[in-house]
């Protein structure tokens, strides 16, 4: 497994659950002389990610990007993807889709959270699931003609009624080729009865994992027991990303910090001593 932190680059989701944000550049280096393996990008939209600029610094500094989320298309545009509107539903389509070819760039997957919206007094349930399924259906095709990877994440009920279990996630993307499930262990832990058998039973449908302790902070400032999560993922052998999509509380350092000591006593495995590092912001 490997691990990833989150750099958010919107404005407007300065209270998100992003570890880093605004200066760019200074977080990428940071994560770097951490020693995270990647950072997951949340941009504002497709073409608003500085492609060339953004690929040299992590090339030069031996890093991954994990994964860019699609949020900013709701948090900012107010697009989902079953949206009964069917004109502002291909707007949503169309930025995904534009955000897979982004995402392609960096060997990167595109996180459909926020974007699978939720039903209305104009949309059923039903109906706003077999939309979304539908929207889905479109994204996968698309990311079958290039190296696209979408990843669908089951949201808590606060957030979605569409699925909200990874049981249900698993459901929705059934059948496609390039779609998996981003497992986040802030949703999970509101919403599983059992998150290690979630794991077990989600299998190989699982392609990202947010790491995320009970109240959204870092691994290790909340109560999860995270050492039976890894071991699940473990068993099923998942070889993915373990991506910070937390706070930047009590500080963006502090929640890095936090995140590769946990990283590194849950896998034991050595990577740059936080300890030793001065330079971080
Ligand atoms: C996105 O990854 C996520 O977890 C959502 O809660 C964002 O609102
Ligand atoms: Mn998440």
């Amino acid at each position: 497994m490997r691990s990833s932190i989150t750099v958010s680059l919107v404005p407007e989701a300065r209270q998100g659950p992003f570890v880093f944000h605004g200066d760019w550049r200074s977080a990428v280096q940071t994560a770097s002389e951490l020693g995270f393996h990647a950072v997951e990008i949340f941009p504002r939209s497709p073409e608003s990610v500085p492609v060339a600029e953004f690929k040299s610094l992590v090339d030069n500094l031996g890093l991954q990007v994990s994964a860019l989320g699609t949020g900013a298309g709701w948090l900012v545009e107010r697009l989902t993807l079953a949206d009964p509107n069917q004109a502002r539903r291909s707007l949503a389509i169309d930025f995904v889709r534009r955000m897979i070819d982004t995402a392609v760039e960096f060997q990167a997957a595109a996180i459909i959270g926020s974007m699978q919206g939720r039903s209305s007094a104009d949309c059923p349930p039903d109906r706003s699931r077999g939309l979304l399924r539908e929207s889905l259906e479109t994204l996968d095709r698309h990311s079958s003609d290039s190296t696209g990877r979408l990843l669908y994440e089951p949201l808590n009920r606060y957030e979605t009624d569409q699925c909200n279990t990874l049981a249900q996630g698993t459901d929705m993307i059934r059948g496609l080729h390039r779609t998996q499930i981003l497992a986040d262990w802030f949703h999970m832990n509101i919403e599983e009865a059992n998150m290690i058998q979630a794991i077990e039973h989600a299998g190989s449908a699982i392609g990202h994992v947010h790491f995320a302790d009970t109240n959204r902070h870092a691994i290790g400032f909340g109560h999860l027991d995270a050492k039976p999560l890894v071991e699940a993922l473990q068993r099923i052998g998942y070889t993915g990303y373990l991506s910070a999509e937390v706070f930047p509380l009590p500080s963006s350092e502090s929640a890095a910090r936090r995140t590769v000591e946990s990283f590194q006593k849950l896998l034991a495995v050595k990577t740059t001593d936080p300890t030793k590092i001065t330079s971080a912001h």
